[in-house]
């Protein structure tokens, strides 16, 4: 059947070295599940589509389409804009979505014709009647949460699957209620888990024929029982998976049994601090620092590698917390790190915090990628912060720390670490990707950012009107 539209989608190059091709011509990963997730609303029989990752490989600019498609966060939003602004010279129609345009749709839509906020599926078959119609314009947002009962698989079929290392992510739920203050999701997935069926989430990972695959859910043992039914789901499918998942459950033995037993090989979890009054700070309620050591020592136990993850530049936070956090990450094995500096995201709790006390020094969204820096912190001037940042990438992956933390005993496995150690090893202490302080940039806000989902808590709905007034 002849199709009648082309349809350009587009995830906009990150500075980032976790999206750069440094082994073996791959990328570690690339953050395509929103614009796959969208492919799979446009019906086959009318639309063709192209996908272009600009992470591996260039926009073609001359391209014939009818609409493009572009996906993105904050830190590669401002590329995203160039992008719709030369397509749009040309007269061919652009729609943006996903955490950014989400949260700044105003801004969003002074380079695109229109804006998709928050989820895309309950409002896509408005979309397709408006291109249709040629009157595709505008904030399209849903005024209730997608019901994920009969969600389509992504079109993984698009993407160029032997440029990526984790090249396939499938996703259970959305929403989270532990509501931290410097993340989005709780605003623009709700506060409720919603949950796919477990056989659509078998039947996914059975049709995408990988044998390796990340689990994208923002905790992955949510819900104790509806946890249990998905592990023993994916135990007969003999893969090997990896997810992120909260202090919470984590200390759960038979989640953990269960967990090794479906393949798990790597947990990511949000230590975020090892102080109690940053984690206080941050509404991060489920961790408990006291407890750390004896939780990637339990999941150690059970063969799996753990990927912690850490926050620099809480108000608490000193030239010391630098040092007795690696010493920490390492001392207890973790196996690999991810170190952030604070960053407020554009609508976050934080972001509006940091607006109201004036301490935001910087709105260039190009900064947001959590190795700048664009706050006064309170304990640390910006030029310790970016130092103290890049130490803790050094020291943890230098060779020393590396020979210490190595899974010599147990079932961990040795590929996989290596794999991890080596690329952030490549990526970080090569100075690959090493930004310079910033202290003042950017410091106009033009548009304001407006909440897709309204926070429950009332002191955060006053912050936000009061934030938004006196900025
Ligand atoms: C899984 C995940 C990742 C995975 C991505 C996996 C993948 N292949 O996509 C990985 C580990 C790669 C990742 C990396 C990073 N992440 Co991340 N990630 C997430 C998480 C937990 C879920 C994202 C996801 O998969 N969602 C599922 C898809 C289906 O949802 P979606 O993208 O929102 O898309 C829906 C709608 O937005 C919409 N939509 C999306 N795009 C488009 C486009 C159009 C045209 C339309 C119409 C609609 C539309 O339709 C989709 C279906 O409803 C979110 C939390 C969140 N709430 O988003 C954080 C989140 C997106 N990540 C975040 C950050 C900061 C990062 C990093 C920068 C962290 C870092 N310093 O390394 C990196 C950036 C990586 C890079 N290379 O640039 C922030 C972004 C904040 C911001 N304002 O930018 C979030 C929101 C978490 C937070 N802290 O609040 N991430």
């Amino acid at each position: 059947m002849h199709k009648t539209r082309l349809i350009y989608l587009i995830n906009p190059k990150a500075d980032c070295f976790t999206s750069k091709p440094l082994i073996l011509n791959k990328v570690l990963y690339s953050p395509l599940a929103g614009l796959l997730q969208i492919a799979s609303l446009f019906p086959r029989e009318k639309y063709e589509l192209v996908l272009t990752d600009e992470n591996i490989e260039p926009v073609d600019f001359e391209l014939k389409c009818d609409l493009v498609c572009i996906s993105a966060m904050t830190s590669y939003v401002k590329r995203g804009y160039e992008i719709a602004d030369s397509f749009r010279r040309r007269n061919i129609p652009v729609i943006m979505g996903g955490v950014h345009p989400s949260f700044m749709p105003l801004e969003t839509l002074q380079h695109a014709d229109a804006v998709c906020v928050g989820e895309a599926e309950p409002v896509f078959g408005r979309i397709l009647s408006d291109l249709e119609d040629n009157c595709l314009n505008g904030i399209y947002k849903a005024d209730t949460s997608c019901d994920l009962c009969s969600l389509p698989s992504p079109r993984i079929d698009l993407i160029k699957r032997n440029r990526y290392i984790n090249k396939t992510f499938i996703q259970t739920a959305r929403g989270c209620p532990t509501a931290c203050a410097f993340c989005a999701e709780h605003l623009m997935n709700g506060v409720k888990y919603r949950f796919r069926p477990i056989d659509d989430v078998v039947e996914e990972i059975r049709s995408c024929g990988d044998k390796s695959i990340s689990i994208n859910d923002v905790d992955v043992f949510s819900v104790k029982g509806r946890t249990k039914e998905l592990l023993t789901a994916l135990r007969p499918l003999n893969i090997k998976w990896q997810g992120a998942v909260s202090c919470r459950l984590a200390h759960d033995e038979e989640l953990l049994e269960l967990a090794a037993e479906s393949g798990c090989n790597m947990l990511s979890i949000g230590f975020e601090s090892i102080s109690r009054k940053n984690l206080k700070s941050a509404h991060k309620m489920g961790n408990n620092p006291d407890t750390y050591a004896r939780l990637i020592e339990k999941i150690h136990s059970y063969g799996m590698m753990v990927f912690g993850l850490f926050i620099f530049g809480f108000d608490s936070d000193d030239e010391d917390s630098f040092p007795e956090t690696i010493k920490f990450a390492i001392d207890n094995k973790i196996d690999a790190c991810g170190f952030s500096v604070m960053t407020p995201y554009p609508g976050t709790i934080l972001f509006y915090r940091m607006l109201q006390e004036k301490r935001i020094t910087s709105f260039d969204w190009d900064k947001y990628d959590q190795g700048f820096i664009v706050y006064e912190s309170r304990g640390l001037p910006p030029e310790k912060l970016w130092e103290g940042h890049q130490a803790a990438y050094r020291n943890f992956y230098s060779y020393k720390s590396m020979l210490k933390r190595y899974p010599y005993l147990g079932k961990r496995s040795k590929t996989m670490w290596l794999l991890m150690n080596m690329f952030f090893r490549r990526g970080e202490v090569s100075g690959i990707n090493v930004p310079e302080p910033i202290i003042s940039d950017d410091t106009s806000l033009e548009f304001m950012p407006s909440v897709p989902i309204t926070p429950l808590k009332e002191e955060w709905r006053n912050l936000i009107a009061n934030a938004s007034a006196v900025a």
